[in-house]
């Protein structure tokens, strides 16, 4: 049955998916919105039937009154400073929104609706250093100020779950992207790269670590995957990845494809674009999300890369 859901994180690329999902099931969705000077909120424009409602994750007064005032049967915490590579600069920041922003808002749901049923937004990033492939099992070796405050969102939600029967799950998603995606991840920006190149406005296309491996797959599989996370009996930590990883250069290779260019004439190496530290490969097992979920990938890597790379041409008007 239909129900009432609050997402955190709501006018990001997983946030304005799982929206549309929801909404388009008959439930109410309320989404956190925090204050910025332009108010545009593009992801989400198109769906009126979303109720915004003011508030940080930083800030839990906003969080109390929120949830005091929904009272959501549902609620998704996917607000984040959501960028690796950003975290490095901003370690503070990213702590305090990453890792305290899950603490506020699972005390605020301890007073205001202990009863509703939590999704937690885990990374694979939290695996860091721990080799291929990555389970519900593998240990996390934190590379990144924000896989470390991801590590400490993912251990609280679990404390929360045992010590106050609160049900908190934690969905640790690999890497999913779309044209919604961010334009600092690698994918996006690669996908505008490739379709400013093909305009003729752009020659080069600057990269960093090109042999990172990752586990990437279509945002809206993902986003599938977190609300029937929460219609299991019980809440629990589950690994969501396709189980095939790739490399940036093979992602960089199959953009140019696509526009019938060859990748090695246009890619140049940025140092500035390398991380201080690395996460080399992340590869997901889903044998457990397949089997309590029946969650299967819906997209492959070349359709993904095809997707992307097809939606910047149009955004360049070419
Ligand atoms: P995203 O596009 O960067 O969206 C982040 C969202 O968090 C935005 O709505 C942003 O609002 C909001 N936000 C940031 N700081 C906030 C604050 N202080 N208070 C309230 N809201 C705040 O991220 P995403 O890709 O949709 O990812 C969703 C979640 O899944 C994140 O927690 C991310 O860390 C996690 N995750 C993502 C992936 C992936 O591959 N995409 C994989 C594993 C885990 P503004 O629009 O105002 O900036
Ligand atoms: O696209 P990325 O920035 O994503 P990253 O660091 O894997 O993080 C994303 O996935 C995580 C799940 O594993 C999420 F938790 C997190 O919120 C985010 O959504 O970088 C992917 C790879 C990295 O190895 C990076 O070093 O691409 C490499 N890379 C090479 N050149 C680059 C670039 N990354 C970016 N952003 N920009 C480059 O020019």
């Amino acid at each position: 049955m239909p129900g009432r859901a609050f997402i955190t994180g709501v006018t990001g690329q997983d946030g304005s998916y799982l929206a549309e999902q929801l909404l388009a099931a008959d439930w109410e969705v309320w989404g956190l919105v925090r204050r910025s000077s332009s108010a545009e909120h593009g992801r989400v424009a198109h769906l009126p039937k979303l109720v915004h409602v003011r508030g940080d994750v930083t800030d839990l007064p906003s969080l109390i009154t929120a949830l005091s005032n929904v009272q959501p049967t549902h609620i998704y915490n996917l607000a984040a400073q959501s960028s690796v590579a950003d975290s490095f600069v901003q370690p503070i920041y990213t702590a305090q929104v990453v890792g305290i922003g899950a603490a506020n808002l699972f005390e605020a749901a301890r007073i205001a609706c202990p009863e509703a049923r939590i999704y937690q937004a885990s990374s694979s990033e939290m695996f860091g250093a721990s080799p291929a492939p990555q389970s519900e099992h593998t240990r996390f070796q934190p590379c990144s100020p924000y896989a470390a405050a991801k590590v400490y969102a993912h251990h609280l939600a679990v404390h929360y779950r045992r010590t106050y029967g609160m049900f908190i799950a934690c969905g640790i998603l690999f890497n999913h992207e779309s044209d919604r995606r961010g334009p600092d991840f690698v994918t996006r920006h690669i996908a505008r790269g490739v379709a400013r190149i093909h305009a003729g406005r752009e020659t080069t296309l600057p990269l960093g670590n090109l042999e990172a491996r990752r586990d990437w797959g279509w945002a809206p599989d993902y986003t599938r995957a977190m609300s029937g996370l929460l219609m299991l009996d019980e809440p629990i930590d589950l690994v969501v990845a396709t189980g095939v990883s790739h490399t940036v250069a093979d992602f960089a290779a199959a953009a140019f494809a696509v526009v019938g260019k060859d990748w090695r004439s246009h890619v140049v190496l940025d140092a500035a674009r390398v991380r201080p530290c690395e996460v080399p490969d992340l590869l997901g097992d889903p044998t457990r999300a397949k089997t309590l979920l029946g969650w299967a990938p819906s997209v492959s890597f070349t359709q993904l890369v095809e997707r992307m790379v097809e939606a910047e041409i149009r955004r360049e008007g070419t």
